[in-house]
């Protein structure tokens, strides 16, 4: 990543970033299976359509969203890897525990990027219920898996 001093320009012209020599680390959550592989298979493939190399994508696969972090970190440590995309998907249920694997999903991420100092996408499908994940997966609603995989390009513009 870019350390010196640009033009304000530069920061948002950044609609075209070179990947072709970036490597990114994918962490995927195994709990609701069926769509995190949905959502990384979109990351992988927009990584792939910018220009990434197959071999400079890295997917490492944690029990449930809450091991995000965790797995981010493992892999943001190494100085080789540029960007690191978290996918998962937390579904409302009787508990609260939604509430809690949310939060602490995004506060941990919000740290690691900040500890090593660079993009820790926050690719995490949070929804009431069932179909509201699977139209953010590759349904009416998009792919949020392409969707972070594009957030991670853009920030390496910077
Ligand atoms: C325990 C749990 C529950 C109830 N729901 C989800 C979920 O909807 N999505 C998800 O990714 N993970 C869930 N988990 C698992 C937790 O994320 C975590 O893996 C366990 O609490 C072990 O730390």
């Amino acid at each position: 990543m870019a350390t010196s001093l640009k033009n304000l320009s530069d920061y948002t012209a950044n609609n075209f970033v070179d990947i072709s020599d970036k490597r990114f680390g994918l962490v995927v959550a195994e709990w609701n299976r069926e769509i995190t592989d949905v959502l990384a298979q979109g990351a992988h493939e927009t990584l792939l359509k910018h220009g990434a190399k197959e071999e400079n994508i890295y997917r490492n696969s944690v029990p449930g969203s809450f091991e995000l972090t965790l797995g981010a970190q493992f892999l943001a440590q190494h100085e080789e890897i540029d960007a690191v995309i978290c996918l998962g998907v937390v579904i409302k249920g009787d508990t609260k525990h939604d509430d809690y694997i949310n939060h602490a999903v995004a506060h941990g991420l919000t740290n690691v990027g900040l500890k090593f100092n660079k993009p820790v996408i926050f690719g995490l499908v949070t929804t009431n219920n069932l179909e509201q994940a699977l139209d953010r997966a590759g349904g009416k609603h998009g792919n949020k898996g392409v969707e972070a995989a594009a957030a991670a390009i853009h920030m390496l513009g910077f």
